[in-house]
């Protein structure tokens, strides 16, 4: 047996074991912007953890929230039996959801919530008799997840690699909409280029499959985790428009971008597009509990509902779908985000944080700057024969000098919480500035 302390027995998530094993970075604590190390230092958390942190860390509602909801009902399930907190949540997030999206449906995950909505869009068309439309259309890029419904529509090489026949072949991918050649250095939304790409759906898609075999198109508004690509204007509009045209439903996953990270509460209100689905997770609970879920349009709840011979009309859910203590977490988040009016510091903090971000053009080894919201990157060029390394290096040299910034290959993605203030971009941006001129 090994001594307590070993961290041999943990095997962590999307980690090189060993090399954190040799060297851990060990978060003990955590208050508002900042980690404590066990060493006492401080860390400027610049990603909000993994995009989820957005009321900032260890807020008083929250963990006031989740310490009352402990002691006063620890656990009740959601399968015919039923607590009043996720009827609260799913109220309150609907609030905030664009309008039509009236249902939610609870999940632990943003995984989960991806799978869910996509049994749920292939279970809706068969109750309209349209039981043929089982395919699902996702982006390269796209990252939806590490289950396998939400990895076949994902377009994160990587993460696809080793699981090549576990993965479903009931799907396709539009080409995702990074431009280098084109779009460098594009502030926010490129103004030209977005109809023309998601016309591929309708030019090539579509006419490949026919629209009778497609169930749904999933798409991340921003795509997070496969570098931050921000898509060129009416791209989107116009994958609403085509999808519509075709009866095809449209899944926005909002696990990065709901919840204030573009200055509304969903990435759809920045757009102006309104999906049929929105998966949600991290921001609901400011990070602080695992809850996800899924929005539903009316049309696609009723469905379900009217759905002819009585009974359960959706077979489906999880253990624990709707948690106590993970809904009583959202409430303390969605009340923090209110009174603080969080979902404003994106806008407040725009001009400063594209500033920054673009200040990099021109310094060694950057071909890219990409932002929208509080959310950004910027990307350097992979080092030959070692893609990653060097967004990887730059990583770790922020780390050492208190601030965490996430790479993704080789981009360096910055993503803080929204109750950040300019001279914590500043802190970020000067760290970051400084760490390149040590990268070879
Ligand atoms: N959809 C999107 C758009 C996400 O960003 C998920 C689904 C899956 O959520 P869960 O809660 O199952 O992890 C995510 C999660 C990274 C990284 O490399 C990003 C995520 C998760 C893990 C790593 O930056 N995003
Ligand atoms: N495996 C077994 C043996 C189970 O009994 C269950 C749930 O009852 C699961 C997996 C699924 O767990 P969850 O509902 O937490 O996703």
């Amino acid at each position: 047996m090994s001594e307590p302390g070993s961290l041999e027995h943990y095997w962590m998530p999307f980690t090189d074991n060993r090399r954190f094993k040799a060297a851990p970075k060990m978060i003990v604590g955590a208050r508002d912007m900042h980690y404590r190390l066990a060493d006492g230092r401080q860390v400027l958390d610049g990603l909000a953890t993994l995009w989820c942190v957005n009321a900032g860390h260890t807020r008083p509602k929250i963990v006031e929230a989740i310490r009352h909801q402990a002691g006063e009902l620890d656990y009740a399930a959601s399968f015919s039996t039923g607590h009043p907190l996720p009827f609260e949540v799913a109220r309150r997030v609907t609030e905030l959801a664009p309008e039509g999206l009236e249902h939610v449906f609870f999940t632990n995950s943003g995984s989960e919530a991806v799978d869910t909505a996509l049994k749920i869009a292939g279970a809706y068309h068969r109750l309209r008799g349209e039981g043929t439309r089982t395919r699902f259309i996702g982006r390269e890029k796209g990252y939806h997840g590490v289950n396998i419904a939400g990895l076949s529509v994902s377009g994160v090489p990587s993460n696809r690699k080793a699981f090549g026949n576990l993965l479903m072949g009931n799907v396709d991918h539009l080409r995702h909409t990074h431009d280098l050649n084109r779009r460098a250095f594009t502030r926010g939304c490129a103004a030209e280029g977005g109809a023309e790409l998601a016309d591929e759906l309708e030019q090539r898609i579509i006419p490949l499959h026919d629209a009778s075999n497609i169930a749904a198109v999933i798409v991340e508004p921003v795509a997070g985790a496969g570098g931050v690509l921000v898509p060129p204007q009416g791209y989107l509009q116009r994958l609403r428009e085509i999808c519509t045209r075709h009866g095809i439903l449209l899944i926005f996953d909002e696990v990065i971008c709901g919840f204030g990270r573009l200055g509304t509460p969903f990435a759809s209100q920045y757009f102006g597009v309104t999906p049929d689905l929105i998966t949600f997770a991290k921001g609901v609970t400011s990070g602080a509990v695992p809850l996800g879920g899924v929005i539903v349009a009316r049309h696609i709840y009723d469905t379900f509902m009217d759905s002819p011979g009585g009974g359960v009309q959706f077979f489906h859910g999880y253990t624990y779908s709707g948690h106590p203590l993970a809904c009583a977490a959202a409430l303390g988040a969605l009340d923090t985000y209110a009174e603080e009016r969080l979902f404003d510091r994106p806008n407040q903090l725009a001009q400063v944080f594209e500033d920054g971000l673009h200040a990099f053009q021109g310094r060694p080894h950057v071909i890219d700057a990409r932002n929208l919201g509080l959310i950004g990157a910027i990307e350097l060029a992979p080092r030959a024969g070692a893609v990653g390394a060097r967004g990887f290096e730059v990583f770790e040299k922020c780390w050492e000098k208190g601030v965490f910034v996430r790479p993704v290959g080789d981009n360096v993605a910055i993503c803080p919480p929204l109750i950040c203030e300019q001279k914590h971009l500043e802190q970020i941006f000067g760290t970051v500035s400084e760490v390149l001129r040590t990268v070879a």
